[in-house]
């Protein structure tokens, strides 16, 4: 596992080469498979992916590296109009990914229709004078369907991975030659507490329905990361009691298979056995918490 750690990463700036290189934002209704693209791109887990819309919050950053490039990705959470504290923040952190980007990868669902949302987007896209690549996405679910294709609009799987290479190539001739920005063996610039915290929220997403998954942050209080173990504490809080009695539903049972399916895909990631404490809390108002909301952007 690599993770950013700047003592580590100037002590290898001799690695550090020029290449075409530059930040990439992938934006796009929800679940239209950005975070998904960007796992298989990069053959590893960095950033969860759900079938519930909305589910990355903070922007995730990526590093794909090849012969030729570093291409650093950055995954954007849905923009939305909204006055909750934490919505504000979501919304900074996918336009401020946008201007900083030399291309920006504009995600369509080819199994949804997409409506007003996608004008919004559309409108966005106009303002910042940056390019934009359209790509159709999911089109292992629709092999039929008729896409016009040329230099600006793309067609992928991130299930079979069609297209990523033409796709890739294309995105290179956007970028600038440039010192690489971290070293080759580093894919991602979360830090331990942010990717557990994440792998544990992916699964309250994947075992809760209606509003309970937007209602949960998860903390991550301690690691103890030991050669053969990892140790963690961590609490999941809910908005209200009545959704922390949904999580600890039937005598623990929810909360048990959200304890085991993150412990085990923790350890896949981490690559060793994983101790994991999980205990559920109420926060009330927690999403207006400035405080609290500040401290998870930083
Ligand atoms: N069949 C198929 N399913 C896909 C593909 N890409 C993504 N999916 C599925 O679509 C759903 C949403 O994928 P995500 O990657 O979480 O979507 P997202 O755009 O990051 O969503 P938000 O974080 O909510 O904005 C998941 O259930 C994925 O498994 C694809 O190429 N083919
Ligand atoms: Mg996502």
């Amino acid at each position: 596992m690599k993770e950013l750690d700047l003592n580590e990463i100037l002590s290898k700036t001799q690695d550090l080469k020029e290449k075409k290189v530059w930040y990439v934002a992938i934006i796009g209704r929800p679940n239209t498979g950005k975070s998904t693209f960007i796992n298989a791109l990069i053959w590893r887990k960095v950033s969860i992916t759900t079938n519930v819309p909305q589910t990355t919050r903070k922007r995730i950053l990526a590093i794909y590296n090849d012969i030729d490039s570093q291409i650093i990705l950055f995954d954007t959470p849905w923009i939305h109009d909204s006055q909750k504290i934490l919505n504000k923040e979501i919304n900074k952190e996918a336009t401020n990914s946008m201007k900083e980007a030399s291309v920006i990868l504009y995600f369509i669902d080819t199994t949804r229709d997409g409506w007003e949302e996608e004008n919004y987007i559309k409108s966005l896209i106009k303002e910042i004078k940056i390019p934009v690549i359209k790509v159709y996405t999911k089109i292992d679910l629709k092999p039929k369907i008729n896409i016009p294709l040329n230099e600006n609009t793309f067609k992928i799987s991130s299930i079979d991975k069609t297209w990523f290479i033409e796709l890739i190539s294309r995105v290179k001739t956007h970028l600038k030659n440039w010192m690489t920005l971290y070293p080759e063996d580093y894919y991602t610039s979360q830090d331990m507490f942010f990717r557990i915290s994440e792998i544990i929220r992916e699964k309250v997403f994947l075992n809760t329905k209606e509003e309970v998954p937007h209602s949960i942050f998860v903390s991550v209080e301690e690691i103890e990361d030991k050669e053969d173990i990892l140790n963690i504490i961590s609490y999941i809080y809910t908005e209200t009691d009545s959704q922390r009695f949904i999580i600890i539903w039937k005598a623990g049972s929810l909360i048990a298979k959200i304890w085991k399916e993150s412990r085990l895909d923790l350890e896949k990631v981490f690559e060793k056995k994983v101790f994991l404490s999980l205990r559920v809390k109420t926060r009330e108002k927690w999403k207006n918490d400035e405080k609290l909301i500040k401290k998870m952007f930083e």
